[in-house]
């Protein structure tokens, strides 16, 4: 608690107590996990980064024995190297790209590839398809090689490389426009090979800039991520010896915004003993101080949460401490955060967060190799959260609105409890159409059979993400056919 209450002193958020989530385990038997993708490709698939250079699948709470693509013999893993990031096209559906940050097998630089999986649905990746994008020179130290990359809601592929390692950025990278380091970067990967630079960089054009440069002045900025309803940019940039920080851009900025390092850490400017102008520079939202005796402080950066499984969680901010395993959701007021209380894991290793396709958020856990999705906190582990039991009295079993389903189903099917209208249904059937209701958010199969009698029930078709209402699947042929509520 101590802590928290420093973060109250210091920092530019308010921090309260309302921890209103836990975790849940969804995989074990990962190595080092350090990131969390989904294609959003209707597959449902998550997509784990291991840093020794290997992507691996989960299927529901299968991981997949193989690699979904191996680079393990281009990959340096020592440390804060390796294979750091993974982002999918927008187009992936289709085109099966998708994108890796990831430290050459010397050390001496951190790269972007390109690869293809061909089909899009395939579990396995031909290393072949590589395609080299980009290439950051990272000569002198081993540390702080950053590794957060996103496809922005423009269709531009942002990443972030470190400042280059070494205390208090001695080549002062974070402020020089040119070069990468210490920055977030913006290239776009449709109009050329390897890539071309946006128009509207804010430094295209500028004499002596990078013009891939979007924003300056990070040190590690290791996660960050775009909000998906919004398109609001969070960068979590880790801090060195006294604060660690979460930086905001809202969407449709123009870029060029200055976050501050070196000349300034957190909201702290004298911890590089610099002499800079910083008025002009950004703030951070959030920061939190480093106290003794934490064993080391380092922000891991999350998402807003956009699922619909845990309504009063809407909008807030997930991150957490990678030492101290602190996990906090933060919200937003009229421009003011506040910070919760947090979810102390007591075991050093949050590495990272990833979002569903739904956007149901998961967290990995680099030292125990375990993927735990977050969930609302269901205090009496009854299988009903307590926000859910503070507005409908009753037991799991219990059917209160008499439509057929129980609490506990119309909880997991995201119906209302208490409306008999409000339940999973079939509500029209044609010699071609099969019609029924939909909660936003839930996955549904529809499977079929062509005798009830004998035989299997076979997917017939997987709705990963229902929107709120109804859908409408073709049957065309002959046989029996349901539907299934998946999660
Ligand atoms: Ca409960
Ligand atoms: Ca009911
Ligand atoms: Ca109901």
């Amino acid at each position: 608690m101590l802590r928290v209450w420093i973060g109250l002193i210091c920092g530019v958020a308010t921090w309260v107590a309302a921890q209103e989530f836990q975790l849940h385990e969804i995989v074990a038997g990962l190595a080092q996990p350090v990131d969390i993708a989904s294609a959003r490709d209707g597959s449902g698939r998550l997509f784990v980064v291991e840093q020794a250079g290997r992507v691996r699948v989960i299927v529901g709470t299968n991981l997949l024995a193989t690699a979904f693509l191996d680079i393990t013999g281009q990959t340096l893993f020592s440390g804060e190297q390796g294979l750091l990031g993974l982002a999918f096209h927008p187009g992936y559906r289709t085109n099966g790209h998708f994108f890796v940050y990831v430290t050459n097998a010397n050390g001496s630089s951190n790269v972007v590839w390109r690869y293809t999986a061909t089909p899009p649905s395939t579990n396995v990746v031909n290393p072949a398809s590589g395609v080299e994008i980009i290439r950051i020179a990272h000569p002198v130290e081993a540390n702080h090689n950053g590794g957060g990359i996103q496809f922005g809601p423009d269709g531009y592929l942002y990443f972030a490389p470190g400042a280059g390692g070494g205390a208090c950025d001695l080549n002062n990278n974070s402020q020089a426009l040119g070069t990468l380091l210490g920055k977030m970067v913006r290239i776009d990967v449709d109009s050329a090979v390897p890539y071309a630079v946006p128009p509207d960089n804010p430094f295209a054009g500028v004499a002596g800039a990078r013009p891939e440069i979007w924003a300056t002045g990070l040190r590690n900025p290791f996660r960050f991520s775009f909000d998906r309803d919004t398109g609001d940019l969070f960068i979590a940039d880790v801090g060195q010896d006294a604060q660690e920080e979460v930086n905001y851009q809202p969407a449709g900025s123009p870029g060029g915004q200055n976050y501050g390092w070196k000349c300034m850490e957190g909201v702290l400017s004298n911890t590089c003993a610099t002499t800079c102008a910083t008025a002009a520079m950004t703030r951070p939202i959030i920061t939190y101080d480093h106290v003794a005796p934490g064993p080391c402080w380092s922000i891991t950066g999350g998402y807003r949460y956009r699922g619909s499984r845990i309504p009063p969680l809407a909008g807030r901010y997930f991150f957490a401490d990678y030492c101290s395993s602190r996990i906090w959701a933060a919200t937003e007021a009229a421009g003011v955060w506040t910070v919760g209380t947090p979810l102390d894991f007591a075991d050093f290793g949050i590495s990272t967060f990833g979002e569903d396709e739904c956007g149901e958020l998961y967290v990995a856990h680099r030292g125990n190799g375990r993927i735990y999705q977050i969930v609302a906190k269901d205090s009496d582990a009854d299988g009903l959260p307590d926000w859910f039991e503070q507005l409908y009295p009753g037991e799991p079993g219990d059917d209160l609105d008499g439509d057929g389903f129980t609490h506990r189903q119309e909880f997991l099917a995201g119906t209302h409890p208490l409306n008999a209208l409000s339940a999973l249904r079939i509500t029209a059937i044609t010699a071609s159409n099969l019609t029924f209701t939909t909660s936003a958010g839930r996955q549904y199969i529809v499977e079929t059979r062509p005798d009830i009698a004998t035989g299997q029930w076979q997917p017939h078709t997987n709705i990963v993400c229902a929107a709120a209402g109804e859908t409408t699947v073709s049957i065309e042929t002959a046989g029996f056919y349901r539907v299934r509520l998946q999660r």
